[in-house]
């Protein structure tokens, strides 16, 4: 066979990445004054270096056909490091199987370029199945944390039963996110856990992570909200006592289950966090990103609690692999105070959402807390009508 294919294909599909990799992103015009869109996802599939997806010699492939595709790249932690921006996303491939990869940007908005090989996260005595939604954190210990759900079958399923899936809280750290040590997983007295995220700094002289206890693999049951524990050794991570700090609630966007977003970012007026919050519909479950502020000195303890969603899905980010999900697990605060939030839209890309600690502030302080009821909600509404009436 000629090489004309191969090689038209070749400089075809090198173009068209370079130029993806390449490209500008734009803010969004007006925005609602709390948060900045941009015009592109920052990640997608096709970000994806094509050596992760093609062989590129002509003698082993000689239609430079695809042979290993990448479905998704989404749920994202995130890090600044030496003035870049790096994401290490949840990378999944055609084979359903996850796994992280790294991308760095210098300006975090656009030019997200991923390093040329993935993350082989190292395992324990029992290997993950899937890995999946890291919370990078930089500890005051000196480490960067990367906490993850590790996936593995159910052990209990019975025979036939191939979708029972048991989801635990993986732990490792790094200095440089290149070499990583693998330590134990995370035990604590619920039967299942996702969504587990070190808090940055000791408390009390312990390690600090929040949970999300939950019964089974979907449904969190009585496992009421996002839990938080305490532990004195990652290296043996147990936390004996778990209590749940910020509950899901009845006829709220976190009516179904919540889950801390990435650890919260201390402010002078506490820590911020970032959650998403689900509740059922006749479609589905649907997913969106809401916070919360708790005290510098007792994070346990929630100080403001704005109502309703900061973030929920619109336009494109409303479709792909699971349809109407927000998720965050990535943000960064500069030094200048501007926030760099990291979401992915529906299971299947990343964007950027830019604002400030100032912004996030007055959100999470001036915005009613939940009214609880259509009445209650009316009113709050009809105060604000009135100010802005009588101004
Ligand atoms: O599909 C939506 C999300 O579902 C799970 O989140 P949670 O545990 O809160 O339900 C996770 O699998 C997450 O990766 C996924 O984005």
């Amino acid at each position: 066979m000629s090489r004309e294919i191969f090689d038209s294909r070749l400089k075809k599909l090198q173009a068209a990445h370079d130029s993806l990799l390449q490209r500008k992103n734009e803010k969004e015009e007006l925005g609602n004054g709390i948060f900045d869109r941009y015009r592109y996802p920052v990640l997608t599939a096709e970000h994806t270096p094509l050596i992760w997806r093609y062989d590129m010699n002509y003698e082993s492939n000689p239609w430079f056909m695809e042979r290993m595709g990448i479905n998704a790249t989404f749920n994202a932690g995130a890090i600044e490091m030496n003035g870049k921006i790096y994401l290490v996303a949840r990378v999944e491939g055609a084979d359903r199987k996850s796994f992280f990869g790294t991308a760095v940007s210098d300006n975090g908005i656009d030019n997200f370029t991923f390093l040329d090989y993935p993350i082989l996260m190292p395992e324990t005595e029992e290997p993950d199945v899937n890995i999946y939604d890291i919370r990078l954190v930089r500890h005051e210990d000196g480490w960067i944390y990367g906490l993850f759900c590790t996936e593995r079958k159910a052990k209990d399923a019975p025979p036939g039963d191939t979708s029972s899936a048991d989801a635990q809280c993986g732990i490792a750290r790094t200095k440089d996110l290149i070499n990583w040590e693998r330590l134990p997983d995370l035990k604590t007295p619920s039967n299942q856990q996702r969504n587990c995220v070190l808090h940055p700094e000791f408390v009390n002289g312990k390690y600090a992570i929040y949970t999300r206890p939950q019964d089974s693999f979907i449904d969190p049951g009585k496992g009421g909200g996002i839990g938080w524990g305490l532990l004195d050794d990652m290296t043996n991570p147990v936390i004996e006592e778990e209590s749940v700090i910020e509950r899901k609630a009845y006829h709220t966007i976190k009516e179904m289950k919540n889950g801390q977003g990435p650890a919260p970012i201390k402010t002078a007026k506490g820590w911020l966090h970032l959650a998403h919050g689900v509740r059922n519909t006749a479609a589905g479950l649907r997913y969106v990103l809401y916070m919360f502020l708790t005290d510098l000195n007792d994070p346990t303890k929630l100080l403001y609690s704005p109502g309703g969603y900061f973030m929920g899905p619109i336009n494109d980010e409303r479709i792909g692999d699971v349809s109407n999900v927000l998720f965050s697990n990535g943000w960064v605060k500069r030094e200048n105070g501007e926030i760099f939030i990291y979401y992915a839209s529906s299971d299947t890309r990343m964007h950027v959402a830019t604002t400030t600690e100032a912004q996030l502030l007055d959100y999470v302080m001036n915005t009613p807390p939940d009214g609880g009821g259509a009445y209650c909600c009316t009113e709050q509404r009809i105060e604000l009508i009135k100010k802005n009436l009588n101004r």
